[in-house]
């Protein structure tokens, strides 16, 4: 066990002070009257302000790929920012972001090979749904603008990635503001059919037929894109049933739609492969990413597209801005740095392997919590997992947060999604880490006292 790394310069904040912010998808009431702060994060660890060691089951929020507090990111950050603390984006250029944008391309899918820089998932999403509508236009397809996402689908808060997601809670205030002309796919969790399986489930695959409903629907003419998670994270780890997959890009590539892969979280290694595009053998025509793009050090997302969109694009006259798109941010050179660095390491520790060799057992210590009372599924791919609950009678999410909060306590940070526990730890895990992870687990689902 690695020592207890005290943070002096932390004390307890009181009451007050924790009021002014205002905090992101968090019960800020509940949080606020019982904090779980974190102070100090290092390999495999965090350290709550008291000194307490957090062993990092879930990569931070699905990011920390690598591990926490690597030197060779902070370096290079530092670095970066001293000799150029910005650049702009538009019409001008520093030599980072090429060399992102070719570091990406090296481990992308072949035939996919530009890359639009952004600062997070949610606008990598907004920018490949708006990439999508306008190389429909430009390829003589102005009429195709529906976008068709999937039930229980996340692809960030903004308005796009809202409608197109599948999630009721992110969507139901905004409900009469979102976005027009889109369909959702029905989501592939059949826990009738699928329960426990280990890797990709056998049964689902005919869900992608739905797509043929929707062009029976729309006709295929007024249909842009359909974007999908490969493993749909964050409404509990849907690893996408056998076959699935490739009878989408089946029937997007007959009908002449774009088929996008949000790998925010599969990218970058998460299922042993760079993106879930490779590990699949589906080759999308644009992949979003964003968190393991750096580590999660620095906020940074990217949109990668096939050749031919990107030529599609660069047709018109050649001093005319080819698409009206862009951030004040987009590849700054802080984040460039910090990619270039976490993809440094990424190679040289050959991680995206490490993730396939260790998944086995990975597999092995998660599925041996079937049997605890109250699981009702256990499933997983790469180094992502779930284990799903029966719900607390009348409180659905009720068990879930109250497994996550008893696992912070019991020092594991988890993720719950509803009443499912996921996990998806940094790639450098070592087995210990494994059986500490799902051994303290286990114990805090031993001890749940149903109300
Ligand atoms: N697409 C996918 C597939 C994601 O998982 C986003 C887009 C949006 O990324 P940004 O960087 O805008 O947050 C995500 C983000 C959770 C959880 O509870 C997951 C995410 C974000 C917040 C919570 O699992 N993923």
């Amino acid at each position: 066990m690695s020592a207890v790394v005290q943070n002096p310069g932390v004390r307890a904040l009181t009451r007050e002070e924790l009021e002014a912010h205002w905090m992101p998808f968090t019960a800020n009431r509940n949080f606020k009257a019982k904090p779980r702060m974190l102070s100090h994060a290092k390999g495999m660890h965090y350290w709550t302000p008291e000194g307490r060691q957090i062993l990092d089951g879930v990569a931070g929020l699905w990011c920390v790929n690598a591990g926490h507090g690597r030197k060779e990111i902070s370096e290079g950050v530092a670095r970066s920012l001293e000799q150029m603390d910005f650049a702009p984006p538009f019409q001008m250029g520093h030599p980072q972001a090429f060399e992102l944008a070719n570091k990406i391309v090296k481990i992308a899918p072949k035939g996919m090979d530009h890359v639009f820089f952004v600062n997070s998932g949610s606008e990598a999403v907004e920018t490949a749904l708006k990439i999508a509508l306008q190389y429909q236009r430009l390829r003589g397809e102005g009429s195709r603008t529906r976008l068709i996402g999937r039930e229980r689908g996340y692809h960030g808060v903004n308005f796009g990635g809202m409608t197109v997601g599948g999630m009721v809670a992110n969507r139901k205030i905004w409900s009469p503001t979102l976005v027009p002309g889109v369909d959702h796919l029905p989501h592939t969790h059949d826990l009738a059919k699928n329960a426990f399986s280990r890797g990709q489930p056998e049964h689902g695959e005919n869900l992608a037929n739905e797509l043929e409903r929707l062009v029976g629907l729309h006709d295929a003419s007024n249909i842009a894109a359909v974007i999908v998670e490969p493993i749909a994270g964050s409404t509990g780890v849907l690893v996408p049933p056998k076959g699935y997959l490739k009878k989408l890009r089946e029937l997007c590539t007959k009908h002449g739609i774009l088929l996008i892969f949000d790998e925010v979280i599969t990218g970058f290694g998460r299922v042993g492969s760079a993106f879930g595009a490779q590990e699949f053998d589906v080759t999308p025509d644009i992949i979003t990413m964003a968190k393991g793009l750096t580590n999660g050090s620095v906020p940074m997302g990217a949109v990668l597209v096939k050749k031919e969109i990107f030529d599609t694009f660069m047709t018109g006259p050649e001093g005319a801005i080819e698409m009206f798109h862009g951030y004040t941010y987009s590849c700054h050179p802080t984040a460039c740095a910090a990619g270039l660095a976490a993809l440094d390491i990424y190679e040289r520790e050959g991680l995206f392997q490490r993730a396939k060799d260790l998944a086995p057992y990975f597999e092995q210590a998660v599925h041996s919590l079937k049997g605890l009372p109250g699981v009702i599924d256990i499933r997983n791919y790469g180094l992502v997992a779930a284990i799903e609950y029966e719900p607390f009678a009348g409180k659905p999410g009720a068990r879930g947060f109250d497994t996550f909060t008893r696992a912070f306590a019991a020092g594991i940070l988890v993720r719950a999604a509803g009443d499912i526990t996921a996990l998806s730890p940094p790639l450098i895990i070592e087995k210990s880490h494994i059986d500490e992870l799902v051994d303290k687990l286990g114990q805090v689902i031993r001890e749940t006292k149903v109300p």
